[in-house]
């Protein structure tokens, strides 16, 4: 990493509480205070400050996998100095994400609204993304004239960068199921009726695709575990049942990962940044694991 440096700013947090180097570590995490999209209720430019306090309070050890994060090389980089210009915040993610890449290290972003995997999809150009989101983000301009925004985000990256994997979908308007129609998507109640189902499912588009990067909306889980999103929906999955579908979906293929959309100005139980870490510590302990890198 080299020029993408100058876009980035030192956090007096670290990510889970370990301070290591950047060349020591494989996992790099990074954060991007940016929610200068954000239609309804804005405050996710908090997300990754509130990740990063809350990741120092929680322990470390994965019960699932066995895996203990300390033993995971993590880095905390800090977070991407933003504009108030969508594209430029952009750019400045896609080409901090393509350093990382080059440095075959894999990024882990902290959000910041949904709109910035435009970005690291455009630095690291995975052939899917699988995004665990209660939203598609499929449409085509959102407001009315504004291409590049939260709600259409995932149709940028499905028009230049690659095939999108939806998980938890429950809300839709109708331009956008006329979109969704042509591919597979796992929608919320599937996921309830039958979670195996799903995980095997998804374990299966995973072993045919190439490389992968996951995309985590906050908001795929229900309000009740995750109050503190910008655009709530009813009638999502819990904790437990994204944890067992992750663990399906991170292999040696993973070439990045976002948690995006906790608001903690509407988290003032910190339930929401709670289950942040928690997914964040499953998710990359696993990675770890099946990476064969502890
Ligand atoms: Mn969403």
């Amino acid at each position: 990493m080299d020029e993408a440096r100058l876009y980035l700013v030192e956090n007096p947090y670290f990510f889970s509480g370990i301070r290591r180097s950047y060349e020591e570590s494989w996992l790099a995490v990074v954060g991007v205070p940016f929610d200068g999209t954000t239609s309804f209720r804005p405050g996710s430019r908090f997300g990754p400050a509130s990740i990063r306090h809350f990741s120092a309070e929680v322990e470390t050890i994965s019960l699932g996998g066995g895996v203990n994060l300390e033993d995971v090389r993590v880095s905390d980089l800090g977070d991407v100095s933003v504009t108030f210009n969508v594209d430029e915040v952009l750019k400045r993610v896609e080409k901090v994400c393509r350093e990382i890449h080059a440095d075959s290290k894999i990024p882990v972003i902290l959000g910041g609204e949904h709109t910035i995997t435009l970005g690291a999809a455009r630095g690291l150009r995975p052939e899917t993304i699988v995004s665990f989101d209660a939203h598609f983000d499929y449409r085509d301009e959102y407001p009315e004239g504004v291409r590049i925004s939260h709600a259409t985000v995932m149709r940028r990256i499905r028009e230049e960068a690659c095939r999108v994997v939806h998980v938890g979908v429950r809300a839709a308007c109708r331009e956008e199921v006329e979109y969704a129609k042509s591919e597979a998507f796992f929608s919320s109640r599937q996921l309830l009726r039958n979670p195996e189902e799903a995980c095997v499912g998804l374990r299966s588009i995973v072993d045919n695709a190439g490389s992968i990067y996951v995309s985590i909306d906050l908001d795929v889980l229900d309000p009740a575990y995750a109050p503190g999103v910008a655009n709530p929906e009813a009638c999502g999955i819990p904790t437990n049942i994204l944890l067992d579908l992750l663990e399906n979906t991170v292999s040696e293929k993973l070439v990045g990962l976002d948690l995006v959309e906790l608001n903690p100005l509407l988290d003032p139980g910190g339930a929401s940044a709670a289950a942040a870490v928690r997914i964040l510590f499953e998710a990359l302990s696993n990675t770890a694991r099946r990476k064969r890198l502890v």
